[in-house]
């Protein structure tokens, strides 16, 4: 019999032994001793099992982590499925968080992974020995499309790989999908031209459920470069329809607003590693962006790493990218580096507008940043070289760490 396996942290609970034989009963068959043979012989393929109860010791609070086997028998190979089975109820009584989700080969085949991941960015960007550069457009609500134009070109010339929308950036008159598209496309086609450096858009792709799957089609059509996703307004399983449709085809980069309401507590929700990292990289997401434990929303290291290596440890799936974000800086490159690798994403808005020379000076700031250190030099050495560099440690101060 093929089996989910879901991990828990339950906490407060004086048997946790009978919690977890609850929830493997409660959550498939309802009751079991009490049923007559035939019925037990009929929904034997059916019953929950407790695979594992550990209590934690040293722990004043008393958490236990319980594993429970799900048969695949009991829901259809679907997330929605998935996690109404196995934390839908189960997610409102009481400390109660799920951290993992363990699916079995013939599972793991219901879903897409990555179209693209970060092979496949590498190879549109050509761009193979170094961390991926990404800047976000800042302050474009009420602007028009001239002022965006200029905010993509300025970052395009400091040399980042990608550009992203505000994901609080929604269909309005001044800046339509459709216009932003094309002008994106315009604009970063000059750029290539005058420089030979490669800068992708990823646009926001917004609106009502129903509306998406078309939109992201005329997208493609029109030649964007990446759909930007606020997959947690809307639901994991769309963010793997708009995976799973040929005609759409674009790498997804996925926002991860919203999932704080269901990450951030100890004892309540889903685990970071799970929600940001494999869940997203199953449904489809090539990148993921959660808050590095370095800027301004810092998340606790453990949690940011977690998320990480569920994006790029071994699988059936491709590699989706980490994207560590929020409050970056030029001066935090060597340490986003050593604990993130060259496979992920260093983003920045503030860091790179903040600049004292604008956003190509901030752009350019961070490519010195990270050739510095993999250099292997200190980035106040850098910075004797580089006067964007220099200008910008001396704005956001310096993390210094070399590899
Ligand atoms: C965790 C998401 C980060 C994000 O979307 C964003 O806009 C960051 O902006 P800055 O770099 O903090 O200005």
């Amino acid at each position: 019999m093929t089996e989910l396996i879901a991990t828990y942290l339950v906490q407060g609970e004086n048997n946790p032994e009978k919690k977890a034989e609850e929830i493997a009963l409660g959550l498939t068959v309802g009751s079991w001793t009490n049923l007559p043979e035939l019925e037990q012989n009929q929904l034997r393929k059916h019953k929950g099992r407790v695979v594992s109860i550990e209590g934690l010791s040293s722990d004043q609070e008393g958490h236990s982590l319980i594993r429970i086997a799900y048969p695949n028998a009991n829901f259809p190979s679907d997330l929605p499925a998935i996690l109404t089975t196995v934390f839908g109820k189960l997610s409102l009584d009481g400390k109660i968080k799920l951290l993992d989700l363990q699916f079995n080969q013939e599972l793991k085949k219901a879903f897409p992974g990555p179209r693209f991941g970060i092979d496949g960015l590498r190879k549109r960007l050509n761009v193979y020995s170094r961390p991926l550069l990404m800047s976000i457009f800042k302050g474009v609500l009420g602007k028009d499309l001239d002022f965006l134009a200029e905010q993509l070109k300025q970052q395009a010339l400091g040399g980042v790989d990608l550009v992203k929308d505000d994901e609080i950036l929604f269909e309005n008159d001044l800046t339509p999908f459709d216009k932003r598209i094309k002008a994106g496309q315009k604009v970063l086609h000059e750029v290539f031209e005058e420089t030979g450096h490669r800068t992708l858009y990823a646009v926001n792709l917004t609106g009502r459920t129903s509306q998406l799957r078309d939109k992201a089609r005329k997208a493609k059509e029109l030649g964007a470069d990446l759909l930007l996703f606020n997959v947690f307004a809307y639901g994991l399983d769309v963010l793997q329809e708009l995976r799973e449709d040929d005609e759409i085809a674009l790498p997804l980069m996925a926002h991860p607003a919203v999932s704080g309401a269901l990450t951030s507590s100890s004892v309540y929700g889903i685990s970071h590693s799970l929600l940001l990292g494999k869940l997203l990289r199953y449904a489809g997401a090539d990148l993921s962006l959660f808050p590095s434990p370095y800027g301004t929303v810092a998340l606790e290291k453990a949690a940011a790493l977690s998320i990480a290596d569920e994006l790029t440890k071994d699988d059936v799936f491709g590699q989706a990218f980490p994207v560590p974000s929020a409050g970056i800086h030029p001066g935090l490159t060597p340490l986003l580096i050593r604990d993130f690798g060259i496979d992920s994403v260093i983003n920045a808005g503030g860091g790179i507008h903040g600049h004292p020379d604008g956003a190509r000076g901030g752009g350019l700031a961070f490519r010195q940043a990270i050739e510095t250190n993999l250099q292997g030099r200190q980035l106040a050495d850098g910075a004797k070289d580089h006067l964007e560099l220099q200008k910008a440690l001396k704005m956001w101060g310096n993390a210094e760490v070399t590899v």
